[in-house]
């Protein structure tokens, strides 16, 4: 795949140091702006801060990019039009030269050709509740990618249970960072096992060096609770999710407007409570996810 590295990447990847790879959806389909481009910016920090290089990775006028300058941070989290991408329209955007946010599914395949062995994000793509024909490309491309994914379980907009069952399915271990029960997005817990509980960055290193070795293909989730401080109790949002179920169904929103959709619902309906707790668990993931690439690297 051609790729373009940033400077500060393609001398990460030379010296074999520590990358987390980030998404691009995130930027510009799931939060609003300014709190897209101030969280884009804080999760790099924080990336940085822990001793690894970030590599927010998108399509900037076609042209397949793995590390972003603040500028394209700022062209992703302000222009119109930005499409959002998943593994079926990656060529149609660097055929025609679009400007795209990669998801978790193309920020994946991005990763991997690139190298890179840990991606943090927000909440990965699942079963869509209703509309169990409805699953996010995410799912498979994890199952068939060798990567370690930081998120705080499956959007809880999902059906949930239905997501744990597919990652059960097709091979995808889903570790709890110092938790017992998957993380469920907003709420710190789902009521869903997790495989098994790590309490350090160490320990998530020997399980995923113990994956590569045995050559297995599907990716490790590492599953971390949003920050007790900014939890919404499921309870609490069940029903702003009907609510906003009911809503994408009156307007007839489908297919990938879906979860930008209903994210964006939430956020107004919670008076942006919501919000402040996807900032928050976006910026743990990248912690977390950083001292698992730099444990990586010690292993
Ligand atoms: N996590 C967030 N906000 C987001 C997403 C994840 O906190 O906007 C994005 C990811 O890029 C994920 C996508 O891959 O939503 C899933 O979309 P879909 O359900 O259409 O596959
Ligand atoms: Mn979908």
């Amino acid at each position: 795949m051609d790729i373009k590295f940033s400077n500060p990447v393609q001398k990460a990847l030379d010296d074999r140091a520590p990358i987390v790879a980030l998404e691009s959806t995130v930027i510009s389909h799931g939060l609003p702006f300014p709190q897209n481009l101030e969280t884009a910016v804080g999760v790099e920090e924080i990336v940085s801060s822990v001793g690894a290089t970030p590599a927010t990775i998108a399509v900037l006028d076609g042209t397949v990019c793995c590390g972003l300058s603040r500028d394209e941070l700022n062209r992703l989290a302000t222009e119109d039009g930005i499409r959002k991408i998943s593994r079926r329209d990656i060529a149609v955007a660097t055929s025609k030269r679009l400007m795209a946010a990669t998801t978790v599914a193309t920020t994946t395949l991005i990763a991997q050709a690139a190298g890179i062995e840990v991606f943090a994000t927000g909440g990965i793509g699942g079963v869509h509740r209703g509309y169990s024909a409805d699953v996010s490309a995410d799912l498979p491309e994890l199952a068939n990618s060798p990567i370690t994914v930081v998120c705080s379980g499956p959007k809880i907009i999902l059906d949930v249970a239905a997501t744990r069952e597919w990652l059960e399915t097709y091979g995808i271990t889903v570790l709890g960072w110092q938790c017992d029960e998957m993380p469920g997005f907003y709420s710190r817990t789902s009521g869903l096992p997790v495989d098994e509980r790590v309490d350090s960055a160490e320990e998530a290193a020997a399980i995923i060096r113990g994956r590569d070795k045995l050559g297995l293909s599907g990716a490790v989730l590492v599953t971390a609770p949003v920050p007790a401080e900014y939890e919404i109790e499921l309870s609490e949002v069940e029903d702003l999710i009907a609510e906003a179920l009911r809503e994408a169904d009156r307007q007839n929103i489908k297919g990938k407007e879906t979860t930008p959709f209903l994210l964006s619902a939430l956020v107004e309906r919670s008076k942006g409570r919501t919000l402040a707790a996807n900032i928050a668990l976006l910026k743990n993931n990248a912690k977390v996810a950083a001292e698992i690439a730099v444990a990586l690297k010690e292993s």
